[in-house]
């Protein structure tokens, strides 16, 4: 019999385009060698120019679809990106606990606090952002927001390295174990600096800033890449590097698909 490989379970949105969402979490999980299985939350209507509208799942079908694969076939890590409303958020976080999986117990849990789209569109309601930090932070192993989220979620404004540290700070207080500051959207850098910290190690992670607007799906591709890392037992210091690595060749490989942005490519190294 052949070996079966890890498992990694997305909590997220449909991208009616493939770029973003579970389509991204899925090619993702899938390039980086681990079995991709999904708990769908909402399903967007979009393409390359904006999402044009969403409908969220009901949250106790969103928990059906943890607890169906969670139960039978096991969850090695696993990953949010959008969530839609508070409701749903509070019985994902409430199922999380049944089926141990977060920074509680053995199963690590990554959260991408996921509030709008690359083209500015709203992907979550209004009142959730308070159910993400007080549900899901506390439980999560990792988050990773960006700066738009860092400033929503902490009201810390990143202009530089200082504040990018400063900010870390103020998100590990919400209760995540670690929290990766993405400096890709610090425009005025000429590298894409990530910060990664658990409060007492702080590690600065730099990387190429490509001259590409394709980068639809990139938080994504790049929350993925780190949890089918983490699925395969590496720490979080190193699946963090990993991820980066893959998120990198995801953009160095992007492409112009639509009138407007791009998707990132998750699967360059099959196109090469
Ligand atoms: O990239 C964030 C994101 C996540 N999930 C869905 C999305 C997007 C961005 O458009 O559509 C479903």
């Amino acid at each position: 019999m052949t070996e079966t490989p890890k498992t990694a379970l997305t909590i997220a949105g449909s991208d009616s385009g493939g770029g973003a969402g579970i389509q991204a979490d899925l090619r993702t999980f899938f390039a980086c060698g681990v079995h991709g299985m999904t708990a769908i939350t909402a399903v967007t209507v979009q393409n390359s120019l904006g999402v044009q509208g969403f409908t969220e799942i009901p949250p106790d079908v969103v928990t059906a679809q943890i607890r169906a694969v969670a139960g039978d076939m096991g969850v090695d890590a696993a990953k949010t990106g959008m969530l839609a409303t508070a409701e749903i958020i509070e019985a994902v976080a409430e199922t999380l606990d049944k089926v141990h999986i977060g920074r509680s117990f053995d199963v690590p849990f990554v959260v991408d606090p996921v509030a709008a789209s690359m083209t500015g569109d709203s992907l979550l309601r209004d009142e959730a952002l308070e159910a993400i930090r007080s549900q899901l932070f506390p439980r999560a192993t990792l988050v990773t927001p960006n700066l738009d989220e860092v400033r929503l979620l902490t009201g810390v404004e990143v202009t530089d390295r200082a504040s990018q540290r400063h900010a870390a700070d103020a998100l590990l207080e919400l209760g995540p174990q670690w929290v990766l500051v993405k400096g890709g959207h610090l425009y005025t850098d000429p590298e894409c600096v990530d910060l990664l910290s658990d409060g007492v190690q702080h590690v600065e992670l730099p990387g190429p800033r490509y001259d590409t607007k394709h980068t639809h799906g990139g938080g994504d591709t790049l929350a993925s890449a780190i949890t089918a890392s983490l699925a395969q037992d590496l720490g979080v210091p190193d699946a963090v590097a990993e991820g980066k690595r893959f998120i990198e060749r995801s953009v160095a490989d992007a492409y112009p698909l639509g009138a407007g942005v791009g998707p990132v490519s998750p699967f360059w190294r099959l196109r090469h």
